[in-house]
């Protein structure tokens, strides 16, 4: 039943890893996520984003995937924590640089923990974001509509994946994101 799911995922890095520079480390990741188990890889262009809250850290390379696994949603996200470790992510500051972000974006049309709980994390207001970290999965990554960072380069492998509780697709999240979140996003 669960074989075979539609994975989407954002990945993204603004400090070097033991890979290299964060192109070199986002290139690597994705070679681990077929490694371990990733299959029908599609993997975006690379862009050069401006770091997200400006001036909290140099500019981040980001980047967008879609797969299949074979396995369920938080079977998958048990994946990129070990991919993020494997780069020496250290989970100090909510949004502070980093080595490697795996966020897991979206499973097929699968709405976790379920729509009340999703709903929550979608209406939190901007200044608990930074404090409150979810402590279980939570799909569609509640703050994807918000962020060209991920948007752009989502854009590239599934412009027509529709958000199941919004109900847009990434084509129209990103034409609804205000300039000021697109500007300055330039594929390496
Ligand atoms: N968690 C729950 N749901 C998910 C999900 N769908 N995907 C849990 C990934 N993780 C999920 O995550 C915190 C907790 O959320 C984990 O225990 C996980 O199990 P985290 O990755 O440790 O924390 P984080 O990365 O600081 O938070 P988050 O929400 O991933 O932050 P964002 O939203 O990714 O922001 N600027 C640019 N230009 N580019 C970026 O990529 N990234 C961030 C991080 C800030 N600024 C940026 C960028
Ligand atoms: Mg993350």
């Amino acid at each position: 039943m669960n074989s075979d799911q539609v994975f989407l995922i954002a990945l993204g890095g603004n400090l070097p890893s033991k890979a290299g520079n964060p192109e070199k480390t986002l290139h690597l990741a994705v070679k681990h996520l077929h490694d371990m188990g990733g299959r029908n890889l599609s993997v975006s262009r690379f862009y050069s984003t401006p770091c997200f809250p400006k001036g909290a850290g140099p500019d981040y390379v980001n980047a967008a995937a879609k797969l299949t696994f074979a396995g369920n949603a938080r079977d998958f996200l048990t994946v990129l924590h070990r991919i993020e470790d494997e780069f020496g992510r250290e989970r100090t500051q909510r949004w502070g640089r980093r080595t490697l972000d795996l966020d897991l974006i979206a499973a097929g049309d699968q709405v976790l923990p379920d729509k009340a709980g999703f709903q929550r994390w979608l209406r939190l207001p901007p200044d608990k974001q930074t404090q409150n970290t979810p402590d279980h999965l939570i799909v569609p990554h509640p703050r994807l509509q918000d962020r060209g960072f991920v948007l752009v380069p989502l854009a590239d492998v599934a412009p027509d994946w529709s958000h199941p509780v919004l109900k847009k697709t990434v084509s129209q999240m990103l034409d609804d994101l205000p300039e000021s979140q697109r500007h300055d996003i330039v594929a390496l």
